[in-house]
């Protein structure tokens, strides 16, 4: 199995829970080694799993790694919307020539694909209604970052159509759990409290998001990769849905601070407002439900960040100091 972006939060947990269940899968993980990667990430596999340090977009280097691999897993992307909306350029360089790169070697060595992706390819719903997201909806991304991850998502598509590749999707709610980077909503405001600061809340915190736990969108990766149907796409998604200000509220109390104890920040531009997936299908077809209680998935989370310093001390300030620049 190669998993591409194996150092990176879903995928290096991916890669943890690959070699605990499957210990006769030969794992190689292909990653650059960006901002949002690190090899610290596979420390307790480093014997079982062969690391490849390098750029998707490297034809020469992805069809050699891809002609020697039965399943390519694919979860390497630049993953961080406001990242997207300061330079998008990473965005399509990554999100998609590195996809149309993958899925070119995929298709000349005909190989198993199973490309990962988001709801958010989906643009969001109105925060005041119980419509869901389902697989038939139509794409209508928002950000560059969605836009990018749709367009890798149309390839795939088309790649199955024309050529007969045998590649399955995915596209799951927000993640949350360990080795999140700290841009990210949950660590960010969990690492803030740590050192004293306040969690920052954009606008007003009515956005909704449906928070997953990323052991459970793992275990729903390797339902389709086993039984998934060929050219088949399946959402993934917890059905917990919650506003912004009310993950910062709960995250305030599970870390004994007053639940108000946060500050306001300018919104993102153009703000998704409410994501929310049906996942009756990957349920009926294939057995899957989550595990996570998202209250004790969230106090499991904090732990572990209060255990690991090590780990989100050295990423903190330069993150905190990109933010600055953007306002937020
Ligand atoms: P992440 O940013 O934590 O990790 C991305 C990894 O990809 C990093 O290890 C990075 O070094 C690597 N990478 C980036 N560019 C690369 C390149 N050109 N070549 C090789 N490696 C490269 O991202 P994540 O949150 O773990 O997301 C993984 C996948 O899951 C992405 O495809 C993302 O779109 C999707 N996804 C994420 C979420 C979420 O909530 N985080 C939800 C749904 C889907
Ligand atoms: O400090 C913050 N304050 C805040 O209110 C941050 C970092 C975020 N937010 C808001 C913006 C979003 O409404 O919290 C929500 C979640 O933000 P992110 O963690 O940046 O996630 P989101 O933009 O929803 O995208 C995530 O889920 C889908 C991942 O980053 C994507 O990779 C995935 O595709």
């Amino acid at each position: 199995m190669l998993v591409t972006g194996g150092a990176g939060f879903i995928g290096s947990n991916f890669v943890h829970d690959t070699v605990r269940r499957f210990p006769d899968v030969a794992v190689t993980v292909l990653d650059a080694l960006t901002y949002a990667g690190s090899r610290r990430n596979l420390d307790q596999v480093s014997d079982q799993v062969t690391f490849v340090h390098g750029d998707i977009c490297d034809a020469a280097l992805v069809d050699g790694l891809v002609r020697d691999t039965d399943v390519l897993v694919h979860f390497a992307a630049e993953s961080h919307v406001d990242n997207s909306l300061n330079d998008p350029s990473p965005f399509i360089q990554t999100n998609i020539v590195g996809t149309f790169t993958l899925i070119e070697a995929v298709r000349r060595h005909d190989k198993r694909l199973h490309h990962i992706s988001t709801d958010e390819v989906f643009g969001d719903l109105p925060l005041d209604s119980v419509e869901q997201f389902t697989e038939q909806t139509a794409y209508d991304p928002s950000s560059p970052y969605s836009a990018s991850k749709a367009s890798s998502d149309m390839l795939v598509r088309a790649w199955v159509r024309s050529y007969g590749v045998q590649a399955t999707i995915s596209n799951c709610a927000n993640n949350y759990g360990p080795y999140q980077h700290v841009e990210k909503l949950i660590p960010r405001q969990i690492t803030n409290v740590l050192l004293d600061d306040k969690p920052k809340l954009y606008g007003a915190g009515d956005n909704v998001r449906e928070w997953t736990h990323v052991t459970d969108h793992n275990d729903a990766v390797h339902r389709i990769i086993t039984a998934g149907q060929i050219g088949e796409t399946y959402l993934i998604g917890s059905g917990d849905e919650r506003s912004n200000r009310q993950i910062i509220e709960q995250l305030l109390t599970l870390m004994d601070q007053e639940p108000t104890a946060y500050d306001h920040v300018p919104d993102r531009p153009g703000h998704d407002l409410r994501y929310s997936n049906n996942t009756t299908k990957l349920r009926t077809d294939l057995g899957w439900q989550p595990t996570y209680d998202f209250a004790a998935g969230l106090a499991a989370t904090i732990t572990w960040y209060r255990e690991n310093p090590t780990w989100w001390k050295p990423a903190k300030s330069q993150t905190e100091a990109r933010y600055k620049l953007l306002g937020r």
